[in-house]
């Protein structure tokens, strides 16, 4: 066996563990949906393997044991995060994957952070990772998921657009706090939908 899948095996053992079973089962779906836009846009199968497994990696715990821990370990947390935590888990994510699991690879250490936000110019794997989390097949949230589904083949900014787009508009719905970069992302990748118009 190859050392890289050695890891992955590894990594999935320890997430399965420590995740419940649908955040698991989730998170392996996005890893293969990864894996699969990777082979599209012609990005590293196992960089974007790894992102995906691990991008919820910090979904351990209730959003206020996340917030104590983001304290604890020094983890930057803004204002507007300490008001929206569902954002949280991808910061401590971040820092569980970069001292837990061992991932130094920036790239990789990006993508797992602003996998919820997304944010503007985002690099391949970033895109990558926060598309396949919305995609995934266990996913089934969205009503338009077949036409996001289709379109993640064709235009990484275009899905990147309608996404954002869409958690906007639920999180406006919702009363959820916006955070100033998800607003920010969407400000972005609208501005390249119209000129692509
Ligand atoms: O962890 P997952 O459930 O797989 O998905 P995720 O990491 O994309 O988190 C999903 C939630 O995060 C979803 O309910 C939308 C929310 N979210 C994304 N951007 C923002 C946000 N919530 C708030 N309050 N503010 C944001 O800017
Ligand atoms: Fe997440
Ligand atoms: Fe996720």
């Amino acid at each position: 066996m190859t050392e890289a899948l050695n890891l992955i095996l590894s990594y999935r053992k320890n997430l399965e563990m420590k995740l419940d079973p649908m955040r698991y089962e989730h998170s392996l779906s996005v890893s293969f949906t990864c894996i699969n836009l990777a082979m599209r846009y012609g990005y590293d199968l196992e960089k974007a393997e790894v992102a995906g497994l691990l991008h919820d990696c910090g979904k351990r715990y209730s959003d206020d044991i996340i917030l104590k821990k983001c304290k604890k370990h020094g983890i930057a947390v803004s204002p507007e995060e300490e008001e929206a935590p569902a954002v949280l888990h991808a910061n401590y994510g971040t820092w569980l994957a970069k001292h837990k699991y061992g991932i130094s690879d920036p790239e990789i250490l990006s993508a797992i952070l602003y996998h919820t936000t997304g944010k503007p110019e985002m690099s391949v794997l970033e895109k990558i990772v926060y598309i396949a989390d919305y995609i995934e097949p266990r996913r089934n949230k969205a009503s338009n998921l077949p036409e996001i589904r289709k379109l993640a083949f064709e235009d990484l900014d275009e899905t990147m657009y309608q996404i954002l787009r869409s958690t906007l508009m639920y999180l406006k719905k919702k009363g959820g706090k916006l955070e100033p970069i998800t607003e920010k992302a969407y400000e972005y990748y609208n501005q390249l939908h119209k000129c692509s118009l």
